[in-house]
């Protein structure tokens, strides 16, 4: 076959070439333009055509190449019209097309794996409102009427200090409970709280909590301790324990906060556990005889032991988030690490 029907063959089968499919498109264009492909074997022929022949084919030469390109691009169009306009392409093997799926946010995960670990152990979930009253965020609660997080400082008034405020813990949600309902109660509150904080790696003006809370009859300070050890190996891992140092709130008598063995170094001592071998993960005690009273339930009969804890302190401890200034920054490069396969468009 001489050159000049060699080229007349190929212009034929650029002009009646088809693709159903992606990897047809591609096969086209791997037969024709790519390095071992007519067209361009071709090209290599071409060295031994005649000097006076060179002109007139070396221009259909450059118009097969032209037309093959050409042919390239109307296929891959096509199908992407058929795409666009049936939602099916002719291939019925091949992969869905799909919007890059988003991934849930480490804090959502965090505080869904809590909710977990509580529900298994019979408590439910209860949730109440983020603007909230004095009497459930305070007064119910056993803070004296000077306490200091009353203050402007510290808390985000609606109206001006003793009217409605963003709540600034979820044991408003927990006095709600006791007020409407008889023990036995066992209850969790997940949610937003509010506290008027300058932002910083370490802190937030809004941060998310899980609150817990048990009231019956005869409830310990073991069962508290059982349920706090518990948690803890359910979330970090069956080798962590857990330490009680004692502390204060209005709303327990004893508290405590609660350290767990640093994960990080396993207790050896470490930068995240500041060489202690235990890192701080929530604080708890005995709800006060007192509080109960104020929900209306008769502390002589029933005792109860409450905990609360941050989810972003939490999460960090669970991923080793260095500033907590990442989670609400909205990064992608961040974000995607806790969804594996996900936001990879
Ligand atoms: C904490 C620490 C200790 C708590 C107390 C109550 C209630 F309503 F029963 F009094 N709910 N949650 C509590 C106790 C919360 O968070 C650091």
């Amino acid at each position: 076959m001489s050159l000049a029907e060699r080229i007349a063959q190929l212009e034929a089968e650029v002009a009646q070439a088809q693709a159903r499919t992606a990897e047809e498109a591609e096969r086209f264009r791997v037969a024709m333009l790519g390095r071992n492909g007519a067209v361009t074997e071709l090209f290599d022929a071409f060295k031994q055509v005649a000097t006076e022949e060179k002109r007139a084919l070396g221009q259909r030469m450059n118009q097969l190449k032209l037309q093959a390109q050409a042919r390239w691009e109307e296929l891959k169009s096509g199908l992407q019209e058929g795409v666009a306009a049936t939602g099916q392409s002719g291939d019925l093997t091949a992969p869905a097309l799909t919007e890059p799926s988003g991934g849930l946010h480490p804090i959502t995960i965090v505080r869904q794996r809590i909710v977990e670990v509580f529900e298994r152990i019979g408590f439910t979930v209860s949730q109440g409102p983020e603007v909230e009253d004095d009497h459930h965020n305070f007064t119910a609660l056993n803070f004296p009427k000077d306490h200091p997080a009353r203050d402007m400082q510290d808390t985000f008034f609606i109206n001006g200090p003793g009217g409605l405020a963003l709540r600034t813990h979820t044991s408003s949600v927990q006095v709600r409970v006791m007020e409407g309902q008889r023990p036995p109660i066992r209850t969790i509150s997940p949610g937003r709280v509010y506290r008027n904080e300058a932002i910083s790696a370490r802190a937030h003006c809004m941060f998310h909590q899980v609150e817990a809370l048990y009231v019956d009859k005869g409830v310990s300070f073991a069962e508290l301790k059982g349920t706090l050890d518990y948690f803890a190996r359910s979330i970090f891992g069956p080798e962590v324990g857990i330490r009680l140092r004692p502390s204060y709130f209005p709303f327990t008598e004893p508290s405590a906060e609660v350290d767990m063995s640093c994960t990080i170094c396993g207790g050896a001592g470490c930068n995240v556990c500041k060489h202690s071998g235990w890192v701080e993960i929530m604080g708890c005690g005995m709800v006060d005889p007192a509080v109960l009273a104020n929900c209306g339930i008769d502390p002589e009969e029933y005792s109860g032991f409450a905990l609360g804890m941050g989810v972003e302190r939490i999460a960090q401890l669970l991923y080793r988030v260095p500033d907590l200034r990442l989670y609400w920054e909205n990064d992608v490069r961040f974000l995607r690490q806790f969804t594996p396969g996900a936001l990879r468009s």
